[in-house]
């Protein structure tokens, strides 16, 4: 599966100590794609010649059992449920441009929506050895927002409530005193399922039309919301499919179209596309 053109690096041993622990909060309604996105991450990153390793049973439990769904019967990971909190803990590395080694521990937390959603609720159900929702985020160097376009287009204010309350818990982390400071997280937000709408070659977008697409799609409220709580430079849009495309008979590509979750036509002809760029820029 995945046939990797990029060879994986051979990097000298890398100590566990060297590891770059980076907490990334993945937040997205309930159908985000978030489930989708932690699996196919693992892919992904070796896709693109890096060294990955799940840290420890439960992370790789988690990505086993969804990988077996996804390629034994071409299924996408089950909802999650309130009472399903994981950490994902993804251990990459690779040895970047003039033979500098990047090196980290990506730490990720994958929940229900309703965490996101609804956090006063899932409160009342998260274990005590869970993390809470905003505690966790709160904890975040770094912010990855998984918006389905159709689904934010469909439901602005549901997105919105969303997306205000995460942000105003961190102006109000960061800035005890002032009200007028953005934000020092870095916010990656990064529409999914872009094999539905577009082709392999149009996913990514230069800045301008990554802008306008973001607002089409987003709607000026949301948008302004962001605005007003993050810097702009720590801001940035990307466009993801986790499946990727599949190639029809005339050459051509083939997502999955329907808004159902359908089985997944010819998974191991796919790649994950778009994945990586989001973490990458804030990593940086
Ligand atoms: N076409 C397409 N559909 C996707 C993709 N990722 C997720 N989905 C669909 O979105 C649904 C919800 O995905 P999931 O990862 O469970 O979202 P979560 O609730 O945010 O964890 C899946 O059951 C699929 O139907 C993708 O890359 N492409
Ligand atoms: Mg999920």
């Amino acid at each position: 599966m995945y046939n990797s053109e990029v060879p994986v690096v051979e990097t000298d041993e890398i100590s566990l100590e060297a590891l770059v622990r980076r907490n990334i909060g993945i937040w997205g309604a309930k159908g985000a794609g978030k489930t989708t996105f932690l699996t196919l991450l693992y892919h992904a990153f070796r896709d693109q010649g890096w060294r990955v390793k799940a840290a420890d049973q439960d992370s790789d439990e988690f990505r086993l059992r969804n990988y077996r769904l996804l390629f034994e019967r071409g299924q996408f990971p089950p909802q999650t449920r309130l009472q399903d909190i994981v950490q994902y803990h993804l251990d990459v590395s690779r040895v970047g441009a003039m033979g500098v080694a990047q090196a980290y521990r990506l730490v990720f937390t994958d929940a229900s929506g309703d965490w996101y959603e609804d956090p006063a609720r899932a409160r009342t159900y998260v274990h005590e050895r869970d993390p809470d929702p905003f505690d966790w985020l709160k904890s975040c160097d770094s912010l990855l927002l998984l918006v389905d376009p159709a689904a934010v287009v469909e439901n602005r204010s549901r997105h919105y409530v969303m997306i205000s309350r995460a942000l105003a818990e961190l102006q109000r982390a960061a800035n005890p005193r002032s009200m007028n400071r953005p934000i020092r997280t870095r916010l990656s937000v990064c529409f999914t399922k872009m094999d539905r709408h577009t082709q392999p070659d149009q996913l990514e977008l230069n800045g301008q039309r990554m802008q306008a697409y973001a607002r089409v799609t987003l709607g000026d409220d949301i948008l302004q919301e962001i605005d007003n709580a993050c810097e702009p430079q720590r801001v940035r849009f990307f466009r993801c499919s986790a499946i990727g495309w599949a190639r029809n008979d005339d050459g051509g590509f083939v997502g999955n179209t329907t808004r159902e979750p359908a089985a997944i036509r010819d998974l191991q002809q796919r790649q994950p596309r778009g994945l990586i760029e989001p973490l990458l820029w804030m990593l940086d």
